[in-house]
């Protein structure tokens, strides 16, 4: 059983969450998903999401393709997660490319090729327009 974990905090799910969960899904048998707390968030990106964290573990969660998933606390403990879950993988858009493969120690660091021409500040610019 190939187990991998991803990260990301899915505010205002759309298309391109969904695509890359689909995606990393698809290199395991079981995909763990860490929601990046509401916390987390206010203090990395400067304001909290539009979505609780309770609602969008909730979205992540049903989806058939994630296994489980937990709330990231922060930033710095994805070596931990990655121990906790015994993960065989860990798998994050390509934004992310380099940026943690100093796991390869422990789990194969994969990125993943994101949807172009979609964000959640994208979208909450374009709703504040209409
Ligand atoms: N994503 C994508 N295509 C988009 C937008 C997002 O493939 N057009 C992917 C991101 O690459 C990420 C996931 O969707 O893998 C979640 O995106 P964000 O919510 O923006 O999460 P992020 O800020 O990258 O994660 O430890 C990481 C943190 O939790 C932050």
């Amino acid at each position: 059983m190939k187990k991998a974990l991803s990260f990301g905090t899915f505010d205002i799910f759309h298309h391109g969450h969904l695509k890359i969960l689909e995606r990393a899904a698809q290199h395991v048998d079981e995909l763990y998903v860490g929601i990046s707390s509401d916390a987390l968030n206010l203090k990395k990106k400067g304001r909290k999401p539009i979505y609780s964290q309770e609602a969008r573990s909730e979205i992540i969660s049903a989806l058939s393709f994630v296994s489980g998933v937990f709330i990231e606390e922060s930033l710095e403990l994805k070596r931990e997660y990655l121990l906790e879950h015994n993960a065989d993988m860990l798998i994050m858009g390509c934004d992310w490319t380099g940026k943690f493969d100093e796991f390869n120690d422990i789990c194969e660091v994969k990125y993943l090729d994101r949807t172009p021409d979609i964000s959640t500040t994208q979208l909450i610019e374009q709703i504040k327009q209409v």
